[in-house]
């Protein structure tokens, strides 16, 4: 018996079994016989679930025993990908729940297919929270994840004639059997109303609206240890009162839950928009919602443990994922002084001390701000903590710079023209004790270009954590075969869990059995894929459609490849296959004209027998967690080829480059790290460097006609686009090339085309290629979420692990 007097669950696939078969019994109430695929899955999630709920358990006693400073993660999105996989894995039960369904006559894999992904997030960001969370548990970091349980996550993208049309994704349609409600954790929040001064002079919210927070959690288990975190998500509720009675009994019965569908509302979907505010109020009501149940749960936590608010921020950080969870700092300042009734400079000390930010972004769209009478309106007195922030904040810059006034009108957190609106960048740089890019180059043009003022003002605030990967779910998870060749060739697979062992493998690169064994795994996920042709070079570009990450230039690349077979059908031309994948904002028309362009050039290039054996566009629709582990192991190529500058990190680069893909790239984000450690001659470098793409983006005299004038196969490429020859669409995407080319794209063309041309050519040395791509591998282990979680517990939160003993 374990320490809770349990018996503990069973380790060998007939105990699986009979574990099994109880739970189909007593949790589906059905038998083998008569059990749905469904009720099969349900079945088999719930037993691997368990062998988790006894470590959960253990875990949160080890805990509550240590009192440690905990870290908490507060985002707005997660993309966790399928758990069922994960947590088979993390649970030791992967060999032996295959085998037990097997006995019981069931198909594993068309069982596990029935598992869906929570697609609670856009893209980097999202993925980056779960792979931190991942990390944070294999290191045995006391952590809890908050986020929104959006009942809709993010859409589902479909093609219809070559567009993307979005449909929803109702991801619990079937139930979640790895969600554990816990609603004794239920939580008040208010929206809306006025502010009063009682007669101490304390200030009182009176709200306009009262909406209920509801939570649940998944577990969140590291790899190779006994700790189980959890990411608890907030789903909203009316409140009773929002249940009108007199009007029910009056028979308007759709008009007595209108108060609560609309309370209902605010989980109901997820934003589909991963660069650009649009400043509506169901958002900043949603990143309300989100801090004020999430500080709630931490103070009631807090508690459990702590009587004296002194103790708070060496008992917690709160770390801000991009400004969306933001309110949390004038939350915590109005919970401190009008609730406790703390005095402010006490107040703004403890709450200082207890935030970090992570900045992702240099777009300065994408930098949020809100209208202050919509603030005003929505958070009446969160508004006046924000103003008297600013007013003292604006004191001590007066202080430290007098006079320059120019400065003070940049640094407010409230910018005055054209329309008075709230900047959540620099509350959130004041609120906080330590601001982070997530890539060397990013952090770096954080402090020199849009956080320059806060950098002079607080230079030790700024730091770099270059972001990582879960080696578990991007290589272990993802490519099961080269994760056996790779224990294989190092002896162990203790690699999984340190990743820099993969260094072990450059050896190996000498090896011509080894390279042989590494091209076959290749070539096998290519097929396991499907496709196009497996011993084609696979070009990938997976990631958001956005005009500063160029899949234009791909594009354009391309129609120059397919321009130069059809005018040369006689050469020997290297068979590519490349392959896109990524959804686009539903309201961004310049990324779906791309995207509609992208596959009329694959239906052209398919339809003309000259072309088609040597080039073929693939584009399957619904890019997510799912289908990035199918594709990542197959890809050759990594596409990285944004405008330098522009993107914070990349993260996919990341996992290419683990997967044994060689990067073509632009010296931007993670890229230059990347390049640094593979080694140039492993890397295909081209275009602009941010200097030179600063200079002459805004030295203001950047012509792109005047290289569709010089360079005859850009305008050739452009030209087929504006005269039809693509199905005649994608003039949009020709015209805003030659108009304004915000993104540089005609200036770096030829720079790319010479690099594509280069890799042609070291493809056609396949030993070669094979050593490049086993050094990207046995390079990048630096990109292991673990070493992220490792730079931000010593360089920001200042935590230690917490062992969980049997
Ligand atoms: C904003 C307003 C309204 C609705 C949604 C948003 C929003 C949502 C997500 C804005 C930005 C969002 O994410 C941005 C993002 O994913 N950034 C990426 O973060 C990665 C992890 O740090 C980096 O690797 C990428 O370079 C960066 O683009």
């Amino acid at each position: 018996r374990n320490g809770m007097g349990l018996r503990p669950l069973g380790t060998s696939a007939a105990e699986f079994e009979q574990d099994l078969l109880s739970n189909l019994y007593y949790r589906r109430g059905t038998t083998v016989e008569s059990a749905s695929t469904q009720d099969a899955y349900e079945t088999l999630a719930l037993t691997v679930r368990d062998r988790l709920a006894e470590r959960r358990v253990r875990t949160a006693a080890a805990h509550y025993a240590a009192n440690p400073r905990w870290v908490y993660y507060l985002s707005a999105e997660y993309l966790l990908g399928k758990q069922l996989e994960q947590n088979m894995l993390y649970s030791g039960t992967d060999r032996i729940a295959r085998v037990a369904m097997k006995q019981l006559g069931l198909d594993p894999d068309e069982v596990e297919g029935l598992d869906i992904e929570p697609g609670l997030g856009n893209g980097g960001l999202g993925r980056l929270a779960a792979c931190l969370l991942d990390a944070m548990a294999t290191l045995d970091i006391p952590a809890v994840g908050y986020g929104i349980r959006y009942d809709l996550g993010i859409f589902k993208q479909a093609f219809k004639d070559g567009a993307q049309v979005e449909k929803p994704d109702d991801w619990t349609y079937q139930g979640n059997p790895w969600e554990f409600p816990a609603p004794d954790d239920q939580q008040t929040v208010f929206f809306y109303g006025h502010t009063e001064r009682d007669e101490n002079g304390r200030t009182q919210w009176i709200p306009g609206e009262i909406v209920l927070g509801e939570p649940s959690h998944m577990l969140v288990p590291g790899h190779g240890t006994d700790t189980v975190n959890i990411v608890r998500l907030w789903r909203a509720r009316g409140s009773e009162s929002s249940f009108d009675l007199s009007r029910f009994s009056a028979g308007q019965y759709a008009e007595a839950v209108d108060e609560a569908v609309h309370a209902e509302n605010i989980s109901k979907v997820l934003y589909p928009d991963d660069s650009t505010e649009l400043g509506r109020e169901l958002r900043l009501k949603q990143q309300y919602f989100l801090v004020s149940c999430s500080l709630r749960d931490i103070i009631r936590r807090f508690r459990l443990r702590n009587t004296d608010w002194a103790e708070f921020p060496k008992k917690t950080v709160i770390q801000l994922n991009d400004t969306h969870p933001t309110l949390a700092i004038p939350e915590l300042m109005r919970l401190l002084v009008d609730e406790e009734g703390l005095g402010w400079d006490l107040a703004w000390a403890l709450t200082k001390q207890t935030f970090a930010y992570t900045c992702h972004t240099l777009l300065p769209e994408a930098l949020e701000t809100w209208p202050v009478h919509m603030f005003e309106r929505l958070l009446p007195r969160h508004l006046e903590i924000v103003y008297e922030i600013n007013e003292r904040f604006l004191a001590e810059v007066r202080d430290r710079f007098p006079g320059d006034v120019d400065r003070l009108r940049r640094m407010s957190i409230i910018q005055e023209e054209p329309e008075r609106r709230v900047r959540m960048a620099n509350l959130a740089v004041v609120g906080t004790q330590a601001v982070n890019g997530v890539a060397e180059l990013h952090s770096q043009l954080l402090a020199e270009t849009t956080l320059r003022d806060f950098a002079d003002l607080w230079p030790t605030k700024f730091h770099n954590v270059t972001n990582g990967i879960s080696p578990r779910r991007f290589i272990k998870l993802a490519n099961p075969t080269l994760s056996s060749l790779i224990t294989e060739g190092l002896g162990s697979d203790a690699w999984i869990n340190d990743l820099d062992q993969l260094t072990g493998l450059e050896r190996l690169t000498g090896d011509a059995a080894f390279r042989e064994k590494w091209r076959a795994v290749k070539r096998a996920n290519k097929v396991r894929l499907g496709l196009g042709d497996p011993d084609s070079l696979t070009d990938v570009m997976i990631k958001r459609f956005h005009e500063y990450k160029r899949q234009q230039l791909n594009l354009l690349h391309i129609i120059t490849l397919y321009q130069r077979i059809k005018a040369s059908p006689g050469r020997a031309y290297a068979p590519r296959t490349v392959l896109f994948a990524g959804k686009a904002a539903p309201a961004y028309h310049a990324a779906k004209h791309i995207i509609r362009l992208i596959n009329a050039v694959a239906a052209v290039i398919d339809a003309d027998p000259a072309v088609s054996p040597y080039l073929k566009v693939v584009f399957p629709p619904n890019y997510n967690v799912t289908l990035g582990s199918l594709i990542i192991p197959a890809a050759d190529l990594s596409e990285q080829i944004s405008l330098a500058g522009k993107e914070a990190s990349g993260t996919g680069n990341m996992k290419l480059a683990l997967n044994g893909a060689l990067t073509i790239g632009t010296l931007d984000g993670a890229n230059i790290e990347i390049r640094d450690r593979v080694g140039a001659d492993n890397f295909f470098l081209f275009g602009l460097d941010t200097p030179a793409a600063l200079e002459l983006r805004h030295g203001g005299a950047y012509q792109p006609r005047a290289f569709y004038e010089q360079d005859e196969e850009l305008r050739s490429a452009l030209d087929a686009i504006l005269d039809g020859k693509f199905l005649g669409v994608g003039r949009e995407v020709a015209e805003s090339l030659l108009g304004r080319d915000e993104y540089l794209t005609l200036a770096d063309y030829r720079s790319y085309i010479d690099c594509q041309e280069q890799v042609e050519k070291a493809w056609a040395d396949t030993e070669q290629w094979t050593t490049s791509s086993i050094l990207n591998t046995a390079r990048s282990g630096f990109f292991s979420a673990d070493r992220t979680v490792r730079d931000y517990a010593a360089g920001i939160w200042h935590v230690s692990p917490v062992q969980v003993t049997r």
